[in-house]
């Protein structure tokens, strides 16, 4: 997979994907990360990449030209995707459709905004984090390259895990304990010390269904409320819940 990232703060984006899980990814040959610095399209002395708003007002705007030189240069792979807080929100699901791709781009937007003739003659969508506004777009394409560079096959050292875990079936993950088996006095569930691979199957999926309606009740909505089995298991292992926060 390829995926090409556009950004004022290239050192930024190299560095983590450099890093982390994306790194060994890279050196697997699994996936390709290659990051682009705007301001080598530049044509003045002083690599300018924006310029004061037409129609007065605060703050600096990206100018066009670098950001069409720079995508044109690296003929990126397409959709390219402007991060933004007006973008369509990323979720897992958004991530598992990037995944299953043979690569996306990223354009890093800025705070104080891009020229809008990126977003409507170059760019193929927008995509957002999250409703919160950041300086810019390099933190977001950080968290889309993790979120996705995961799912791709063969970055996760166990290939059940990346699948196994929260969200891939919209509910939270069970609670896990190591050693030692007492800990200040707390106790680790006996069941899940007891051997039985049935019965620690049951309390795990137990307590990821209470954990999800207690607090994330909107991931049960979203998956269409709870089966009546689930309903029954939830209800049988009451009272097996980890003690409240302190
Ligand atoms: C940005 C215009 C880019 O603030 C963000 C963002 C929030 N969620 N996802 C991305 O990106 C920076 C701000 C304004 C373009």
């Amino acid at each position: 997979m390829r995926v090409d990232v556009f950004t004022i703060f290239p050192e930024m984006v190299a560095g983590f994907a450099g890093q982390s899980l994306l790194g060994r990814a890279a050196a697997k040959g699994l996936v390709d990360v290659r990051v682009h610095d705007l301001r080598e399209h530049t044509t003045d002395v002083h690599r300018t990449v924006d310029d004061t708003p037409f129609g007065g007002g605060a703050g600096m705007v990206l100018m066009p030209e670098p950001i069409f030189a720079s995508v044109e240069t690296a003929d990126p792979p397409r959709p390219l995707l402007l991060l933004g807080p007006g973008g369509r929100r990323f979720d897992q699901g958004v991530a598992r459709e990037l995944a299953a791709g043979e690569g996306f781009s990223l354009l890093c937007g800025r705070y104080e905004g891009v020229d809008d003739r990126v977003r409507t003659e170059l760019c193929d969508g927008e995509l957002s984090i999250g409703d919160y506004v950041l300086g810019g777009g390099e933190v977001a394409a950080m968290v889309v390259l993790e979120a996705v560079g995961r799912l791709v096959p063969g970055v996760m050292g166990n290939a059940a895990s990346a699948g196994e875990e929260s969200f891939s079936d919209g509910l939270l993950e069970y609670p896990q304990y190591t050693k030692p088996a007492v800990f200040r006095g707390l106790e680790v569930p006996a069941v899940l010390r007891s051997g039985d691979h049935g019965r620690v199957a049951r309390w795990r999926r137990a307590q990821a269904l209470r954990r999800t309606v207690r607090d994330r009740p909107d991931l049960i909505e979203a998956r269409g409320g709870l089966s009546a089995e689930e309903q029954a298991l939830v209800e049988e292992l009451a009272g097996d819940d980890p003690p409240p926060r302190r």
